[in-house]
């Protein structure tokens, strides 16, 4: 396979300004009729070039014809994924027929079948597996499509826009849908099955009338609420703070079981992965409530960022979801807290996004090249494209930004565009240069801030000494310093925020050099400084905090992501300590230091409690893992245990007050009280567990027995299963089973506690649960419940030292690369870490990667991951 490169990019030889499909959906085949209205570039190189035309090797081409004249073989070339006429006229109607075959398309991507019903996923690339097109970004048509199927098994037809005509003839029935927005075929949807749906008026700010309708089987219609409220609020909520409003008639989501990501924003008919919108109290879990309403929103921005306005190649596509995560993650912290929100992401982006960005695969926000361009929607593209732009209203301000995103939106409403176009809408609104600050899209990996400090105290000057470094990548290239905002308090000697800068309790210092420093006068004594408040840019921060100086920022900063912060760095360096202790065969010592600083927390009745389980949750094994040189699976989760076993010793009766007094007192709601609540319960049994008491046991038995939402039973379920009570974690295990038996994602929970069970002999169980009814290969949302979460969460079994960890997940790849290309080389992950292991562990993974690379046809997919791997 060929890489393709973002500097060889050329406009479109061809445009097509209108779009006409038939679909005729049958048992054994599609037949799907296209006809384009297009014409010559003006904007093209003025020589004419041969009409290119992206068709995927499995399509059967029936017709093709221009302007009424159909075409032989010998008119054009097929050739890989290009079919191509060497001369068209300046302007034609393509006609073209394609037979496809839904019912074997098992890779999820074009138009499939999930469970009974059809529907389609085209981003990035898949619109070419439903007939010739030029399927690239910068191509916008309007579309109208005509769906055709059996009326009985498929009543519900439906596409892009608005329904405009429909008949019937036979036991068969058609709908025409008219989508009067050009849009890239990317966000092309169909969906045909036996669907029903709920409906709510939405009125628009200016007044105009919208149906939003949510789509699922009928056996799921009461589980569609949440994701409605969800919408109703992201909707009001772009309104409010990006003057953005919804333009078509109706606005619809439907759910489906089989589906590669979490969702897709086609225009007007969103795509979701069932686990994105289905939610009853019974059956979903807080957490997954919150991720509903965060990828409702997020699907729903993309309406504007990502549609009205869409990337002009895919190297841009950051420009729509960069922005887009920034969007939703503000919404979700306005609605919920903004601190445990904030909290959560930088979680994720420190532990898997610095992960990816150390790797073989690392790559800019703007990549560079690909080979297959679905290995790059990644947490550099999402997560920390998101940062980018977090930094980008960071430097401007609010109202600023407000301002650069309304020109964006009014110069580009209707174009394809880059994301060097979005800044220069920030530049021309705030008169600044961001040129280094562009730098944040071009340049992989994760800078290092070592920062140092001195204070004079006949002066009252503070200085800190700021040193950006800049990792190597796999690109080789030089890299040059960035424009960082980094967010700065000084704390005095009680705690309390220094004046600074104009009465401002925090400075946005910006880095733009390699090295710099910057003094603060007045200060009277020597401050306690909180650094990167806010985690105000996506680096790795150095500084030498002594253990009494993080309990006094856990204490007293008044900013509550540091405050949280200052906790996980305590907990990480003592659990360092212990690690090297345990390495060493020394016995293993608590420092009292974090049970007192643990136990302030835990009593602070005025915290908000989602906050005490935050600021009381160790750091994951995978974030020690992360910031490993050499990663000691067995040292990381021995010290982690100790650490947690001990502070549950030493905390027991305050956590078992806090555990009592937070019992439930009114029926579920999935509101951000009561989330808080169960959050802080459950991490105070998960403690409690940790003593392996028949009293605690008794206990988690209890609430699950005695509750009534999934979150409460979800959390006591995994703490006995994973528990040395072995009795009661198989019946357990066994009860939620058969409760739960017919309700998929709730298995798919299921199979998923089991997958992280540490106990030995993890592998075995795994392989024993492909087996079972309840697992199915061909279900991405079972592959990533059993698999992937058996090899990112369960590092001590998946790790061990025999390598059949490693075995059985190539075996996995091997199989998953001919049915689903997609989801094998998500599952490669664990595998491409390989030089973060001992050596004789790399050898290990090595060897598997070599594997896979000799098993036979390989798609681009997996190709791609595992050559960067070896190289
Ligand atoms: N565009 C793919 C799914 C999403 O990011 O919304
Ligand atoms: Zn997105």
């Amino acid at each position: 396979p060929q890489a393709i490169y973002l500097k060889d990019y050329q406009v479109p030889a061809y445009l097509v300004d209108a779009t006409t499909l038939r679909f005729e959906l049958a048992d054994d085949q599609t037949r799907v009729r296209s006809t384009l209205t297009m014409r010559r570039n003006p904007d093209a190189p003025s020589a004419p070039a041969p009409l290119e035309l992206h068709g995927h090797e499995s399509l059967e081409l029936c017709r093709l014809a221009i302007d009424g004249q159909d075409l032989a073989a010998t008119d054009y070339q097929r050739e890989g994924e290009l079919l191509s006429i060497a001369e068209v006229p300046a302007s034609f109607v393509l006609e073209c027929t394609t037979r496809i075959h839904p019912q074997t398309n098992t890779a999820l991507e074009g138009l499939y079948l999930s469970g009974g019903m059809y529907c389609t996923q085209c981003e990035a690339e898949g619109f070419r597996r439903i007939t010739f097109y030029m399927d690239r970004p910068d191509v916008m048509s309007v579309f109208t499509t005509t769906v055709e199927a059996d009326k009985a098994r498929f009543p519900v037809l439906l596409s892009n826009g608005n329904p405009v005509d429909s008949g019937e003839q036979g036991g068969r029935h058609w709908v025409t849908w008219e989508d009067p927005f050009p849009k890239p075929a990317y966000l092309f949807a169909l969906v045909a099955g036996d669907l029903q749906h709920i409906e709510r008026p939405y009125k628009t700010a200016s007044g105009r009338e919208v149906a939003l309708r949510i789509f699922a089987e009928p056996k799921d219609l009461d589980k569609l609420d949440h994701a409605m409220d969800s919408l109703v609020n992201a909707m009001r909520w772009d309104e409010d703070v990006y003057g953005r409003e919804y333009d078509l008639d109706i606005y619809m989501i439907v759910a489906v079981d089989f589906f590669n990501m979490g969702a897709m924003e086609n225009k007007g008919l969103n795509i979701f992965n069932t686990s994105c919108v289905l939610a009853s109290p019974q059956t979903t879990t807080d957490a997954a409530y919150q991720r509903v309403e965060g990828v409702v929103a997020h699907e729903y921005f993309h309406n504007w960022s990502g549609n009205r306005v869409t990337c002009r190649d895919w190297f841009q596509l950051s420009l729509k979801e960069g922005f887009t995560v920034f969007r939703d993650a503000e919404f979700s912290a306005d609605i919920n807290s903004r601190t445990v929100k904030r909290i959560e992401d930088v979680t994720l982006l420190r532990t898997a996004q610095f992960a990816e960005d150390a790797g073989p695969m690392a790559h800019p926000v703007r990549p560079a090249s690909y080979i297959e361009i679905s290995n790059f929607y990644t947490l550099t593209v999402y997560e920390k494209g998101a940062e980018v732009v977090r930094m980008l209203h960071t430097l401007l301000g609010p109202e600023l930004f407000r301002q650069g995103s309304d020109l964006y939106f009014e110069r580009h409403d209707g174009q394809a565009v880059t994301t060097d176009d979005f800044v220069c809408a920030m530049e021309a609104v705030s008169g600044r240069d961001l040129t280094q600050f562009r730098r944040w899209y071009s340049q992989a990996g994760t800078p290092t801030l070592r920062v140092t400090d001195d204070y004079d105290a006949a002066t009252q000057r503070y200085r800190l000494h700021v040193e950006q470094l800049l990792p190597q990548t796999p690109d080789k290239l030089e890299k040059l310093p960035l424009h960082i905002p980094l967010s700065v308090g000084l704390l005095d000697e009680r705690g309390a925020d220094t004046e600074l800068d104009g009465g401002a309790t925090t400075v946005v210092l910006e880095l733009t050099e390699q090295r710099q420093s910057f003094a603060f006068e007045g200060i009277k004594a020597r401050p306690v400084p909180s650094l990167l408040r806010g985690f105000s840019a996506p680096v790795r921060l150095q500084y030498a905090y002594s253990r009494d100086a993080l309990v006094f920022l856990m204490r007293h900063d008044s900013d509550g992501f540091n405050r949280w912060d200052a906790g996980q760095q305590l907990a990480v360096e003592i659990m360092q300590g212990l690690m090297a202790d345990y390495r060493q065969g020394r016995a293993l010592q608590l420092d009292q230091a974090l049970v007192d600083a643990y136990a302030a927390v835990l009593d602070d009745e005025t915290l908000d409690p989602a906050m005490v389980a935050k600021v009381l949750s160790l750091p994951s094994e995978a974030y020690l893992s992360e910031l490993s040189e050499c990663i000691d699976v067995d040292a990381i989760h021995a010290a982690r245990n100790f650490v947690r076993a001990e502070l549950a010793r030493a905390l027991e009766p305050a956590l078992l007050r806090r555990y009592e007094a937070l019992a439930p007192r009114c029926d579920y709601a999935p509101s951000a009280d009561q989330v808080a609540q169960r959050s802080l319960r459950n991490l105070c049994l998960s403690y409690l567990m940790a003593l392996e008491a028949p009293a605690h046991l008794v206990r988690a038995r209890a609430q699950y027995d005695g509750c009534d939402n999934m979150t409460e039973r979800q959390a006591a379920l995994s703490l006995i299963a994973h528990s040395g009570f072995e009795v009661d974690a198989a019946a357990v295990l066994e009860d939620f089973y058969q409760r739960y038996e017919n309700e998929t994602l709730v298995v798919n929970q299921w199979l998923a506690v089991q997958a992280c069970d540490p106990k030995p002999g993890a592998l075995a169980r795994i392989q024993a649960l492909m087996e079972h009814a309840a697992f199915d290969l061909r279900n991405p949302n079972k592959v990533r419940s059993l698999i992937s979460t058996f090899c990112a969460m369960n590092a001590v079994n998946f790790h061990d030292a025999s390598g059949a960890g490693y075995a059985f997940l190539a075996d996995r790849i091997i199989e998953m690369n001919r049915l689903n290309p997609q989801v094998a080389s998500r599952l490669l992950t664990p595998l491409t870490r390989w030089r973060k292991y001992d050596e004789a562990r790399q050898a290990l993974m090595q060897a598997q990667l070599r594997r896979i690379q000799g098993s036979g046809e390989l798609s681009r997919d997996v190709y791609e991951v595992v050559s960067k791997s070896l190289n």
